[in-house]
């Protein structure tokens, strides 16, 4: 999963991402890249239960990028830019709101609101700009009775029209055949949205938040709100320092984890465990995929010489202690190739190749 933080200059974007990702954000370049792991404590007991070499988080890549200008207001994104950004699987516009100072909190969100509906816009050019150039090339292939994808062709007029419209990708209902034929082209506005807004310490962001759930938040669209320059200080304290101040705010989650956890939400991701000779490790996996999917997660191999799996939840071995009292209780099942991962689950496969 990648997150791109995207939004107009100056928003807290590059804040956030050192708060996130621990690492200097961008400078000078277009885009650059950080880490960070996912937080699991359920990973941390397995591991205090059963010690190896490595304990191996789930990860989460970021990637911050150069802020667009105010001035230039429905110009799109430019190119360099939209070529970092159709590789990212989430987009999180930053909204900056801190700058206004102590001002009532709906008439911040009402800001944020006009913010973000220009930064769409903006979205909605550059994915034009992609769009038009690919079906002028079609339809002229098709015109010297060359051989086209039909489907392609018919997504991208669709699309086309849905954007003159002004209304974003993500809302258009595309065929099965259509969203896989246009799905290389990264079109921005049919990605999820992370929307973040970055209050400041002057502001009521427990109304902020309350309220811009309620009116920014749409399919594919989560609302987080919260203060990134306190979150890049919070980051920056050592681990025992980091729980005293956030008990003391009154902070309920790291933004980490909170950008985290809302993006698994909105990509349907859930994860399972394996426990190796060398590593206890955390894998993120779509909800619904089956033991062979986890199994081809970890190894093709696997996935291919699949002959069972050994299933059970993290938090039934946490409580027992050991693998025998699960396996005593009924709770380490075995299970087929068509196994619904849930969760959690931790799990042994057998394989043969
Ligand atoms: N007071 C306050 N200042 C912030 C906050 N977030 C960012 N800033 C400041 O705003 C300026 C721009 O932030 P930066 O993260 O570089 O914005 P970017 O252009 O979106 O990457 C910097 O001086 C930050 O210190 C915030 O939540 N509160
Ligand atoms: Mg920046």
């Amino acid at each position: 999963m990648q997150i791109a933080l995207i939004g107009w200059q100056s928003s807290g974007k590059s804040t956030l991402f050192s708060a996130v990702s621990g690492s200097a954000p961008a400078h000078g370049e277009e885009a650059h890249p950080g880490v960070a792991l996912v937080p699991d404590q359920t990973l941390d007991r397995l591991f205090d239960l059963f010690p190896r070499t490595k304990k191996v988080n789930a990860r989460v890549d970021y990637l911050d990028v150069v802020g667009l200008a105010p001035g230039q207001k429905r110009s799109g994104i430019k190119r360099a830019l939209v070529n970092h950004l159709q590789g990212a699987t989430v987009l999180a516009p930053v909204i900056g709101v801190f700058q206004h100072g102590p001002r009532d909190a709906c008439e911040l969100v009402e800001d944020a609101r006009r913010q973000l509906d220009d930064l769409e816009i903006e979205m909605l050019l550059s994915d034009l700009a992609t769009a038009e150039p690919r079906l002028a090339k079609i339809e002229a292939q098709k015109q010297r009775g060359q051989e086209i994808d039909e489907f392609e062709r018919q997504a991208l007029r669709r699309c086309i029209e849905w954007l003159d419209e002004e209304r974003p990708l993500r809302t258009l209902a595309l065929t099965g055949e259509e969203e896989k034929a246009i799905r290389g082209h990264g079109l921005l506005t049919r990605k999820p949205l992370l929307v973040t807004i970055n209050h400041g310490e002057d502001q009521d962001g427990a109304t902020i938040r309350a309220r811009a759930r309620e009116q920014l938040a749409a399919e594919q669209r989560r609302v987080i709100v919260l203060n990134a320059a306190l979150e890049a200080e919070i980051a920056a304290l050592d681990e025992e320092d980091r729980e005293l101040f956030v008990t003391e705010m009154g902070i309920e989650t790291p933004a980490a984890d909170k950008l985290i956890r809302a993006g698994f939400d909105l990509l349907g991701l859930i994860r399972f465990f394996t426990i190796g000779d060398d590593e206890v490790r955390a894998w993120p996996i779509a909800e619904g995929a089956d033991a062979v999917a986890a199994a081809g997660t970890i190894h093709s191999d696997l996935a291919r010489g699949f002959i069972r799996a050994e299933v059970v939840h993290a938090d039934d071995l946490i409580r027992l202690g050991s693998l025998s009292a699960c396996r005593e209780q009924g709770l380490l099942r075995l299970e087929g190739k068509t196994y619904r991962v849930a969760d959690g689950d931790l799990l042994y496969i057998r394989f043969a190749v």
